[in-house]
């Protein structure tokens, strides 16, 4: 009897965790646009604070967009992300850590944006993958430097 009783309180609250773990995921949404607040072509918002187990659903609000993942600007062992143009997509961050992506047609114009996971992500370390120059290089340092200032 004493056992049935610890396995039944044992159950509750594995559900209380359960329950609490999946309301507790947040999700979070990136528009992809062609005219934001810093100009054309931009990811909004162009950085997303979330926390592991959070989902990160880009919408294609304009069409001609996409999103994919620098390469180099992923958390170890994060496999690399490609979306199909003017579909939605949502990526779930396991992972702490900065997740750096673009808009494949319009990368040359600075269409550039960062998920930033967990709490102990020092922004100022993040570091620009190689292909990151130009306009896009510009508009990174804008948003982090913005973002250091929060
Ligand atoms: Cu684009």
């Amino acid at each position: 009897m004493k056992s049935i009783k610890y396995f039944m309180s044992a159950m509750v609250v594995a559900i209380v965790i359960l329950v609490n773990n999946a309301a507790f995921a947040e999700v979070h949404i990136v528009e992809m646009l062609n005219k934001g607040d810093e100009g054309t072509m931009v990811f909004k918002p162009a950085i997303t604070f979330a926390k592991a187990g959070d989902t990160i659903k880009f919408i294609p609000t304009d069409k001609g967009h996409n999103v994919v993942s620098f390469k180099d600007m992923l958390p170890e062992g994060v496999a690399p992300f490609k979306s199909k143009m003017n579909k939605e997509f949502e990526l779930v961050v396991e992972k702490d850590g900065s997740y750096g992506f673009y808009c494949q047609p319009h990368l040359p114009m600075g269409m550039v944006g960062l998920v930033v996971v967990g709490d102990n992500v020092n922004l100022a370390d993040i570091k620009l993958g190689k292909k990151v120059k130009g306009k896009a290089k510009k508009r990174f340092e804008k948003y982090i430097a913005d973002a250091v200032k929060e």
